[in-house]
């Protein structure tokens, strides 16, 4: 496993070169870690979503009794999906940011639904793979992990997510961090990197949280932006030739 967040494994290339290659992403983790969350919040504090439908997200929140808006309402668009709380079929949002554009297949965490989460996985160049950290790393983790590493998925960002709810504790995040360097390590994963987040709240998403002091590594996005996709082993016409019908 590289470093965590070691600048050896970001892309040297300049800004220029990355704008043009679109990421392709996924997330993964277990049941409830937070996918729908994070990706509802990565759309937000990009300003990647319209106005009225933040609107529609903060009352159907609000109708619902919940304090915090539930960014998770953004791409759970199924019926049964808002109804039960959980993500089944894998929804894929298009957004860019200056420096590069992204497609990002949300996947769903429950055992049942793995094989949507492996054909998500299928075509990403990177994984966002959330771990609740109250629960650390779990089996789904693992066999997340384990898929991606079988795909060949060139990286792997561990989101230590609902790091609130552990008020921000550097011990927590640590201690799984070195579960995951153990995991990467074991499953032989190549560039790996770990971020205590909070999709709720917003920390080291899109922004740096001033809630964990302790760390100093990328946000999400920073990394997201940053990685080495490869934009100079293959040419505009053949990344169009991998997209999935
Ligand atoms: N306190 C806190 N709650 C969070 C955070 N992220 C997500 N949640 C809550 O956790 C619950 C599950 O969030 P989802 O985003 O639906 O989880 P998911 O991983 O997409 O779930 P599946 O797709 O069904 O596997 C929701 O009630 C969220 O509001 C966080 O950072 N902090
Ligand atoms: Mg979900």
């Amino acid at each position: 496993m590289s470093q965590p967040n070691s600048p050896a494994t970001l892309i040297s290339a300049d800004r220029a070169t990355r704008a043009r290659r679109t990421l392709r992403l996924c997330t993964a983790g277990s049941v409830d870690d937070g996918k729908s969350t994070f990706v509802g919040r990565l759309l937000h504090d990009t300003k990647n979503i319209l106005a009225d439908q933040y609107e529609a997200v903060v009352a159907s929140s609000q109708a619902r009794g919940q304090e915090n808006p539930d960014l998770s309402l953004l791409v759970d668009g199924l019926r049964a999906e808002r109804e039960q709380g959980i993500t089944i079929d894998v929804a894929y949002r298009y957004f860019a940011t200056d420096v590069r554009s992204f497609i990002l297949a949300d996947c769903p965490g429950h055992e049942q639904y793995t094989r949507n989460t492996v054909t998500g996985m299928s075509t990403a160049e990177a994984v966002v793979l959330l771990i609740d950290a109250r629960n650390g790393v779990v089996t789904q983790t693992k066999r997340h992990a384990t898929v991606a590493g079988l795909l060949g998925v060139r990286h792997v960002i561990f989101a230590v997510n609902k790091i609130d709810l552990l008020d921000y504790s550097e011990e927590a995040f640590r201690a799984i961090e070195s579960d995951v360097a153990a995991l990467a390590e074991r499953l032989g994963l190549q560039n790996t990197f770990v971020v205590p987040v909070s999709a709720l709240v917003g920390d080291n998403i899109v922004d740096s949280s001033e809630h964990t002091p302790w760390y100093e590594g990328p946000t999400v996005l920073e990394l997201l932006e940053n990685l080495n996709i490869g934009a100079d082993l293959e040419t505009d016409a053949e990344a169009d030739l991998r997209l999935p019908i």
